[in-house]
């Protein structure tokens, strides 16, 4: 599970790396430090699952340490009433820095190796089993030794027996004060051998009755005899349960570590603006305005449609300021969101306004006006003339000859009717022509300032964007409450 943690560090010192100059050093190297703390906290207490026997004197919490781990290690025994060394027991690892961070002395560990476990203690490789002193043997190493134990212990195993369950001092200073660690927390009660079935029933149900009283009302009780071993595989079934779950050192390592994450985190945005299409053309759409190409694809029109043509309207290059509002449009739309220094960072991979106005002017100079001649309207307009020449002729001709009427009208108004006809072409097609190209060249333009801001604003902004994206990606991988590429849970009772 250590590799968890480490990915999430790696993350993020990767997503601190990736910030660079976008975040403040000061906060860089707070979170830099906070993570050394962290797994150095973690590094010494190990990724052990560190269960303790806690309880009065003579409740046998030694016995059941012995029976439980199978040896006579412990002290146990009305000759030494009191045990005033913790005994340790470790699977699997000799966990030798948690045991000195617990204060365990050497001649009191004892290590197993699980492979030589029988069935019901096989893969616990990681627990840490603790025969702690009597918390009644009012010493001051002892209280010491029980706050050094709380930040890493996973299971704490009460032991009361039938005499002392309502001990003062046990629900005074232990067991209230630990409420906030009932999920880790267990009863057993020992000695059961001395208690017929009703007394059984009448002291489980006082002991539950004094946990919930204690607020503690959810916490398991089970029931043991450390001298014939009545009990001892629930014990087991717990401590098994125990070691499948995320440790406590282990989830204060990855909340430690989430938290430095969560801090790094106010120091990007919660998202990225886009530089898609959709707004590159709403800038090429303003640039269009600024430079007048509305009224330039309006001349054509009008040019086209006149039979002498005209003189088209010519693209006007924008105002200094009003390219600098472009700009700045632009840079707050990429910006939305976006912390100070970034925002700062965005600004500065804007081109000058001197740069824009020149690549702007580039850009509609590259996109020719077209010729307003539109040689198959001229066509149609000669014909017409022609039919109409050729009918006022007809006419002449019938009445210098003296033709009869009827011939000469007849074809005369067919000729009129003709040209008449090619007029109207002449003009439909003009229209369509005028409007085919002021289409075309609006469009044009259009294409050639969209890649203009394409070049020159969007991509140095989507290259930023993508970094503060890896950045905020980094920083978020490094928080998620699942363990990734671990399928511990994250948290969850001890025991149950
Ligand atoms: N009858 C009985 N005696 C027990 C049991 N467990 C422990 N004892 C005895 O209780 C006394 C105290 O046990 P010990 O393990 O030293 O208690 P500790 O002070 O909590 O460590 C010893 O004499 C044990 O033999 C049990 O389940 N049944
Ligand atoms: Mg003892």
């Amino acid at each position: 599970m250590q590799s968890d943690l480490d990915l999430r560090v790696a993350a993020i010192r990767r997503g601190i790396e990736t910030a660079g100059t976008e975040l403040e050093p000061a906060a860089a190297e707070r979170a830099n430090r906070d993570l050394d703390e962290v797994l150095a906290r973690f590094r010494t207490t190990g990724d052990h699952t560190v269960v303790a026997l806690v309880g009065g004197t003579g409740s046998g919490k030694s016995s059941l340490f012995n029976a439980i781990t199978r040896s006579t290690f412990a002290d146990s025994g009305f000759i030494r009433p009191s045990t005033r060394q913790t005994s340790a027991c470790a699977w699997g690892s000799r966990a030798d820095e948690l045991m000195g961070f617990l204060g365990v002395r050497p001649s009191r560990r004892m290590f197993r190796d699980t492979l030589l476990e029988r069935e019901d203690l096989k893969a616990i490789d990681g627990l840490v089993l603790l025969d702690l002193p009597d918390h009644d043997s009012v010493e001051e190493h002892h209280s010491a030794q029980v706050n050094r134990l709380l930040p890493v212990v996973d299971v704490l195993i009460w032991v009361v027996d039938p005499q002392k369950y309502a001990d003062h001092i046990l629900h005074e200073n232990y067991l209230r004060a630990l409420r906030s660690r009932a999920d880790a927390m267990v009863v057993v009660l020992n000695q059961v051998d001395t208690l017929d079935d009703r007394g059984l029933d009448i002291v489980d149900g006082d002991v539950r009755r004094l946990l919930a009283a204690d607020g503690l009302g959810e916490v398991p009780v089970l029931h043991t005899c450390a001298l014939t071993g009545e009990g001892i595989g629930a014990v087991h079934s717990l401590l098994r349960a125990a070691v499948g779950e995320e440790s406590t050192a282990h989830r204060t390592a990855r909340a430690g570590i989430a938290a430095v994450a969560t801090e790094l985190l106010t120091h990007v945005g919660a998202g990225e603006a886009t530089t898609d299409a959709a707004v590159v053309d709403l800038t090429a759409d303003e640039l269009m305005r600024a430079n007048g190409i509305g009224a330039v694809t309006r001349s054509i029109e009008e040019a086209t449609s006149r039979w002498v043509g005209g003189a088209l309207a010519a693209p006007q290059p924008p105002a200094r300021a009003t390219m600098a509002a472009i700009g700045s449009t632009w840079a707050g739309r990429v910006k939305q969101g976006l912390p100070r220094l970034w925002s700062r960072a965005v600004d500065a991979s804007l081109p000058s306004v001197e740069s824009l106005l020149r690549s702007t002017a580039d850009a509609v100079a590259s996109v020719p006006l077209p010729e307003v001649r539109v040689p198959k309207a001229e066509a149609f307009g000669w014909a017409a003339v022609a039919g109409a020449l050729a009918a006022v002729t007809l006419v002449v001709a019938g009445i210098l000859q003296g033709w009869p009427v009827a011939w000469v009208i007849g074809p005369a108004i067919v000729l009129v009717g003709v040209a008449g006809m090619l007029l109207g072409a002449a003009r439909g097609t003009r229209t369509a022509v005028g409007a085919a190209w002021a289409a075309a060249y609006e469009r044009d333009v259009r294409a050639a300032l969209a890649a203009t801001v394409d070049a020159e604003l969007a991509a140095p902004a989507a290259v930023l964007l993508e970094r503060h994206r890896a950045v905020r990606g980094a920083f978020e991988e490094a928080r998620l409450s699942t363990a990734a590429g671990s399928d511990a849970p994250s948290t969850g009772a001890h025991a149950g």
